[in-house]
């Protein structure tokens, strides 16, 4: 069954997603996500000029070897736009298997582990009262476990917290050039264990909490943060320091019993394992869309559960509902999955463009038995919403020094 065509798409339904479509010579077609939020053109580019002309007639069916041929067979290796343009044509590979088997790819991967997908809310507040106003806006859904982030006094800008602002278009304003952020450490940090305190204190034990420091601390600031919070019993603090260095984390887990997840910008197995085999983190939370793909993600995950590390995919909503959906496959039959972040299905006009039978209950999502990924894509719809240019925002410390964002 032999790839006869390969369509790239950037739309922009309030924002930017490039979709892939592989279509084989009796039809069939599959989609994959390759979005890399801020470098979308990238992304397209890569795929159009350097990898759609080496596919053309390749057999559709093989996807671990086309998968090889676009990760060692290219001399560059790794990295987001590489990863993303392979992790695409995967997922895309993927639901043409599901739909010529006339299977659900979960079906492929093994079968169901469990009977749905348990999933973390976003609670993010102008204050601490304002989050935890949404953390009982979350509990009222369903929701078991919250994501907690609130506005640090002081700052103009806090990561996850918008505002007035739709979205990052809004946030750019006219000026479609990055916008800059301020970060305090010492702010954050009369801020964070107050918020916990009072979290606990108004819910009790009946939801799990986790919270995103989005790399902002020092490997010793994130220890002391992990050590503040253990009181507070969270399912896990997310990116508390960069991890390039994946030597950082040993400091930090050696001070504290705060579970720790990482993961949502690596793009291979190499920029995790040292931190899997040295068990310095609990959950790993690698993206479909970022690396490599359902074969990427299977991988890493494979290598994790030997060190009891569990998945919990990235489910921003930079990630289209392909990604979602392929994160809802791979969650449903990995036996060490663990939690999937969720934000919703995406605003009104994505749902014109992305349809699909995902369904939300009681804090879960379930899936529908359609054969493949079960996401189909409105290209007369998608048209209709051209790309726009965008950037995510860049951090300063209140000195002007540039910091991670
Ligand atoms: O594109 C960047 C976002 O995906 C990221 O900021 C979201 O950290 C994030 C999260 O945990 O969802
Ligand atoms: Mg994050």
């Amino acid at each position: 069954m032999n790839i006869q065509d390969i369509k790239v798409f950037v739309c922009s339904p309030g924002r930017n997603f490039v979709t892939v479509k592989v279509i084989t010579e009796d039809g069939t077609y599959g989609l994959g996500d390759a979005t890399v939020n801020g470098r979308e053109l990238a992304v397209a580019t890569y795929l159009e000029e350097h990898v759609v002309p080496c596919l053309i007639g390749r057999d559709a069916h093989s996807i671990e070897d086309i998968w090889q041929y676009l990760y060692q067979g290219v001399y560059w290796r790794r990295g987001p736009i590489t990863m993303a343009a392979i992790a695409a044509i995967d997922m895309a590979l993927w639901d043409i298997k599901g739909k010529v088997s006339g299977l659900p790819v979960y079906q492929l991967l093994g079968g169901k582990c469990r009977t749905g997908v348990n999933l973390y809310a976003h609670a993010n507040g102008e204050n601490i009262d304002d989050t935890l106003d949404k953390v009982q806006e979350c509990i009222d859904q369903g929701f078991k476990a919250v994501r907690l982030q609130s506005a640090i006094p002081g700052l103009s800008e806090t990561y996850g917290v918008l505002g007035d602002k739709k979205d990052y278009f809004e946030l750019q304003g006219n000026r479609p050039l990055p916008p800059e952020q301020e970060w305090s450490t010492a702010k954050y940090f009369k801020l964070i264990p107050e918020l916990f305190k009072k979290a606990r204190e108004r819910f009790g034990n009946q939801v799990h909490f986790l919270h995103d420091v989005h790399s902002r601390l020092t490997p010793i600031e994130s220890a002391k943060l992990g050590k503040m919070l253990e009181k507070y019993n969270l399912l896990f603090l997310e990116d508390a320091s960069i991890a390039e260095n994946q030597e950082n984390y040993k400091l930090i887990r050696h001070h504290t019993t705060t579970p720790l997840a990482l993961g949502e910008t690596y793009n291979t197995i190499w920029d995790c394992k040292d931190l899997l085999q040295n068990q310095l983190i609990d959950y790993i939370r690698v993206a479909a869309t970022h690396a490599g793909g359902i074969t990427g993600v299977k991988k890493i995950s494979d290598f994790a559960a030997v060190y009891n590390v569990r998945t919990a995919p990235h489910g921003a909503p930079d990630l289209s509902p392909i990604c979602f959906a392929a994160h809802m496959h791979l969650n449903i039959s990995t036996h060490n999955f663990g939690i999937q972040e969720f934000v919703g299905f995406g605003n009104e006009e994505s749902k014109t463009i992305f349809k699909h039978g995902m369904t939300l209950e009681n804090g879960m999502v379930l899936i529908d038995d359609a054969p493949g990924l079960g996401v189909d894509f409105d290209e007369t719809k998608a048209s209709e919403f051209p790309y726009k240019r965008s950037y995510l925002p860049v951090s300063r410390l209140e000195d002007g020094t540039l910091w991670h964002w």
